[in-house]
């Protein structure tokens, strides 16, 4: 039986990866629906190309380019993001991967878990955003969460023949991103073309971005706890230059197992896809003579500011980490826009924190709120710095 997938922001970084992963493995996968942002081209090609039951471009002013491009296909063409909330329902979908950038990656999320669609979880901020909403309605639903995020799958792998066995702390590996061991002073310079060239991986604009602050590897944190169960304290950030280990779990025996393998998001993506079977593939190996140091350090959260602000967030509990999600969205834009210096993300996060409504115990309604809310309240703190 092939597992059938929804691949929602099948143009980005992920999502063609995932196709590339789907189209070596023909006999195990096919492709049900794709979905897009914006990239109306590319989302074209690759739907005569793998011939999905349904597409979604999700700004609708693109509609009607799409439904002309493929008028000749049987393929059924939806806009508009309530589409995707309604696509991720069908009967036809056994996995949905969610690799869609940001916020707007958690109704459709959300409702694909109410549809009892297993979830093969790309994008991160849907549990840093409502993380006790989602898994919670995962468990009701008895729905796998399958992470692709690479330090997680990293985990998830260690635990693998583990679930009895208490977890006494994940190690948390961090690339460091471009930017590791400069000063305050030498950050105050950087440019946006500086904290787009990340050493290790290729990924989208707004993930390369929170890389080089670190918030990346906060939100994964967040991840980590909603994921595994394990409190903030329980989890530490290693930074690992080379990116060969991707996570550690240490067991109460004080055991440590790691997960390991050159950088490269098709094995997470893979793994997700294929579980609980390992598929063979010929991905390029990992050798150890050709990676004769590898190195460990910890990371400095006085010069990266938003990876303390994320345990913060954690710790503070209720919408505080949709507070810190928006806000962060918000200030990687107008960094990108070349609007506010790198030094002033976490300045500007930190204030919003600050001004942000707190909510204890926030339903999904309250996030949606929030998200609204921090969002206006950080375009204010940026036009009153520029
Ligand atoms: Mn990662």
């Amino acid at each position: 039986m092939k597992k059938r997938i929804a691949i929602l922001g099948s143009t980005g970084s992920i999502g063609t990866q995932a196709l590339e992963v789907i189209q070596q493995n023909p006999d195990k996968f096919e492709v049900e629906v794709l979905t897009a942002n914006n990239n109306v081209d590319l989302l074209i090609v690759q739907a005569k190309q793998f011939q999905p039951n349904a597409v979604v471009i999700a700004n609708p002013e693109k509609y009607n380019y799409v439904t002309e491009a493929l008028k000749n296909e049987p393929i059924k063409i939806y806009a508009g993001t309530e589409a995707l909330n309604q696509v991720v329902q069908m009967e036809s979908i056994d996995i949905v991967l969610t690799a869609m950038v940001g916020y707007s990656g958690l109704l459709p999320t959300y409702h694909a878990i109410k549809a009892k669609k297993n979830i093969a979880l790309a994008n991160k901020e849907t549990l840093v955003v409502a993380g006790e909403i989602i898994t919670k309605t995962a468990l009701e639903n008895q729905v796998a969460i399958l992470p692709v995020d690479s330090e997680h799958s990293a985990i998830f792998q260690c635990l693998t023949g583990e679930f009895m066995n208490p977890i006494e702390k994940i190690l948390l590996t961090c690339s460091g991103g471009p930017f590791r061991g400069k000063s305050i002073e030498e950050l105050q310079h950087v440019t946006v073309d500086n904290a787009l060239n990340h050493p290790n991986w290729d990924m989208g604009a707004k993930i390369t971005i929170d890389s080089a602050t670190l918030m990346n590897k906060g939100f994964e944190m967040i991840e980590a706890h909603w994921l595994f169960g394990v409190p903030s304290s329980k989890i530490e950030v290693v930074v690992h230059q080379q990116s060969i280990i991707h996570s550690m779990v240490q067991f109460e025996d004080g055991s440590v197992k790691a997960q390991m393998g050159l950088p490269d998001m098709k094995l997470p993506i893979q793994y997700a896809l294929g579980f609980p079977e390992r598929i063979k593939n010929n991905f390029p190996r990992f050798s150890f003579t050709e990676y004769p140091t590898l190195t460990f350090e910890p990371p400095d959260t006085k010069i990266f500011r938003n990876l303390a602000l994320a345990f913060e967030a954690i710790n503070i509990g209720g919408n505080m980490p949709c507070v810190l999600n928006a806000a962060n969205e918000v200030v990687v834009e107008a960094f990108l826009n070349r609007q506010i210096s790198f030094l002033q993300m976490p300045e500007i996060i930190e204030k919003a924190m600050g001004k942000a409504t707190w909510i204890e115990k926030s339903g999904l309604d309250d996030l949606v709120t929030t998200n609204t809310e921090t969002r206006r309240i950080t375009k204010l703190l940026i036009e009153s710095k520029i």
